[in-house]
């Protein structure tokens, strides 16, 4: 068994979060991971606040474990969310892609545990000043919206950074990148890709399959010009995508091509329109099953290498 502080901060009992994926994340897959012992996110995204509401009544009914809100700060419904995580008590929110601190102090007054995503130094230093409980060290590799730096450099850096836990994420997979993590000073990991594959998650079966069927070279960033880049499988409309930003497309229409096109992938699977977002780490997810499997499953193997360790020191 694995002590971790975050265990005991959060009532858990395996140090794993599942990332909070924009339309995928829902109700039912968060109480699962939680049942599972994880902490289990729901995200979301850029829904209004009606569906995240329903999203957190879905999880109380299915479990009893504490879960968390992932609120995506660009959301344009982000203040009307903020305010019903509030109200709500859930037990811990995280966020991402975005500076959350105009909500920080509505959070914390309702008891709620904050847990930004960091992708810099800086903003770790500022996180830890107004009162966050724990930071996200999201590297790059991960699916979605992306910072510079890889996991690697980015979790060390922010570990000296601050006092507070550091959870790592992005290229993430198995027991082996839950070990690493640890190495390099992260108390808990969080995975999003990996969790595609599992059985409670209701995204459309052909963004599985094609999930299951991925090679590592097989993601790529766009959307870099317009300040947002975003990593998902290399399909059709992350190529044409990519070819209209590098082509001089103008913004507005840049921007109006990537509209629905989440939407498209998660419920429709559309190979031509949808964008598939997934992290560096796809090809290392094999089969489907149980998110609490998935669970117990990197932690069990993590054991075995970090036990292992003084056997490589002399
Ligand atoms: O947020 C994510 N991943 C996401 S959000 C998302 S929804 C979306 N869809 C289309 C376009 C854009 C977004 C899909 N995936 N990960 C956490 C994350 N946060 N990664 C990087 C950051 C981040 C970036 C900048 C956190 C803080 C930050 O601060 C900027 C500032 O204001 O200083």
């Amino acid at each position: 068994m694995i002590q971790s502080k975050i265990c005991d901060m959060l009532g858990i009992k395996y140090p794993v979060f599942q990332g909070g994926m924009a339309w995928i994340a829902d109700g039912k897959l968060a109480a699962a991971v939680s049942n599972g012992g994880g902490l289990g996110i729901i995200a979301a995204g850029n829904a209004p606040g009606g569906y995240v509401r329903e999203q957190i009544k879905i999880a109380k009914a299915l479990t009893e474990c504490p879960f968390g809100v992932n609120i995506m700060l660009m959301s344009p419904y982000v203040d009307e969310v903020a305010q019903i995580v509030a109200e709500e008590k859930v037990a811990v929110v995280t966020t991402g892609a975005g500076n959350p601190t105009k909500h920080m102090s509505l959070w914390r007054e309702a008891g709620i545990k904050v847990i930004p995503v960091v992708a810099s130094v800086a903003m770790a230093k500022l996180m830890t000043k107004l009162g966050a409980s724990a930071l996200i060290a999201e590297g790059g590799e991960s699916g979605g919206h992306v910072g510079e730096l890889t996991t690697m450099v980015l979790v060390p850096q922010i570990c000296d950074a601050t006092d507070l836990p550091v959870i790592a994420a992005g290229g993430i997979a198995d027991g082996r990148g839950v070990a690493a993590s640890f190495m390099l000073g992260a108390c808990a990991v969080q995975m999003g890709t990996r969790f595609l594959s599992a059985e409670e998650c209701t995204i459309h079966p052909a963004y599985k399959e094609k999930i299951l069927k991925a090679t590592d070279l097989c993601t790529m960033v766009t959307g870099k010009r317009l300040g947002h880049p975003v990593r998902s499988l290399r399909t059709p409309f992350a190529r044409d995508y990519s070819k209209a930003e590098y082509g001089g497309m103008p913004d507005d229409e840049l921007e109006a091509l990537a509209v629905g096109a989440l939407r498209l992938a998660v419920q429709e699977g559309d190979n031509e329109k949808g964008c598939f977002l997934a992290g560096q780490i796809a090809a290392m997810v094999k089969r489907v099953q149980p998110a609490a499997e998935i669970v117990k499953e990197v932690m069990d193997e993590a054991e075995p290498i970090l036990k292992g360790a003084p056997a490589w020191v002399r």
